[in-house]
């Protein structure tokens, strides 16, 4: 691809959470439910990937950007959140290119919303595993855009469009909600013990799975850890060094690393992705020109009422 313009300030910032999220999944995928790779392997991979000489082809995104990027273009095309629209460009994108890694369940979702014709978006969710709805991590890792677009909006917004978003496909709040905040104290557990943390540690403590409340708190441990050199973790740079770390905990590799890039990705901004990994991850072009026209939209700040 083209040599991306650099924009710094929160441009930057945008840009880098679209493109950190889609090179968490690009960058995971090739690990995604095997047992965890060797510290070796995982240097290897990412000290080939920076070579600017690699000539290899770039990798697939999966379902989890697959999922971002409709929430992205649903919010720009519709100026918000409209239930409908995201609803038929989930569904849109799976019949045209199913095979990208969708989770078992949520098939039936789409399959549902396409055959009752969209009439009721949230009902085909809500009937999911007996009416219990689902607790996979496939809401929440498409939510960055949402993150972008209510930058500036009050946290009620924030709020809505997160929740009603996720209800699209994953009805199974109560359950997840609640074991997110026990997770997130143990995250703070493992914090005060810094690097001495294994990644069997944090396996066994906050989780490496499919389901939101095992992988959601994780992906933002590893980017608080990868704040600083890890021990094992070659890459010095500090967005790589939150992938790499997510991706050597194992499991649910492509969705964590990008849940954890597109943190890591607004925190450090898109200048700070080094260049040589731009031409591995598949449309990062798309992803950037998401993040610009996101950055133009965003709501002006206005005071909670
Ligand atoms: N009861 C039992 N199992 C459940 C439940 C429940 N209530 N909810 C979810 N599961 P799904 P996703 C299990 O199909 O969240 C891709 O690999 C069940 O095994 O709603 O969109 C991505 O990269 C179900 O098949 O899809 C992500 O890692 C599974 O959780 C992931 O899939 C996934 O739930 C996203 O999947
Ligand atoms: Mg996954």
């Amino acid at each position: 691809m083209a040599v991306v313009e650099a924009v710094e300030g929160l441009a930057g910032k945008f840009r880098g959470s679209m493109a950190g999220a889609l090179m968490g999944d690009c960058l995971g995928a090739p690990f995604e439910g095997e047992s965890r790779a060797s510290r070796s392997v995982l240097n290897s991979y990412f000290r080939r990937l920076a070579d600017p000489a690699l000539k290899v082809p770039y990798k697939l995104y999966t379902d989890d950007t697959a999922m971002t990027r409709c929430v992205a273009q649903s919010l720009i095309d519709e100026k918000g959140y409209c239930a409908t629209d995201m609803a038929k460009k989930f569904v849109k994108e799976y019949y045209n290119e199913p095979k990208r890694g969708y989770g078992s369940n949520v098939t039936d979702v789409f399959a549902a919303l396409r055959a009752t014709k969209f009439q009721d978006v949230y009902a085909p969710a809500g009937i999911q595993f007996g009416g219990r709805g689902s607790y996979g991590n496939g809401a929440a890792m498409r939510i960055a855009p949402v993150a972008l677009f209510c930058y500036d909006a009050p946290d009620k917004e924030v709020v809505h469009i997160a929740k009603d978003s996720s209800l699209l496909t994953h009805a199974n709040r109560l359950g997840y909600n609640g074991a997110v905040l026990q997770k997130l104290e143990k995250l703070l557990e493992l914090m005060e013990q810094g690097d001495s943390v294994t990644p069997s540690q944090v396996e066994d403590t906050l989780g490496v799975y499919i389901s939101a409340h095992m992988s959601v708190p994780t992906a933002i441990y590893s980017f608080i850890r990868a704040l600083n050199p890890v021990t094992n973790i070659e890459s010095d740079n500090a967005f790589l060094r939150t992938i790499h770390y997510a991706i050597s905990l194992g499991g649910d590799t492509d969705t964590i690393a990008s849940m954890a890039g597109s943190i890591a990705g607004a925190y450090y901004g898109f200048s700070e992705i080094p260049e040589s990994f731009h031409r591995h991850c598949e449309a990062l072009s798309d992803a950037i020109e998401q993040a610009d026209q996101l950055f133009k939209m965003r709501k002006p700040k206005s005071t909670e009422t």
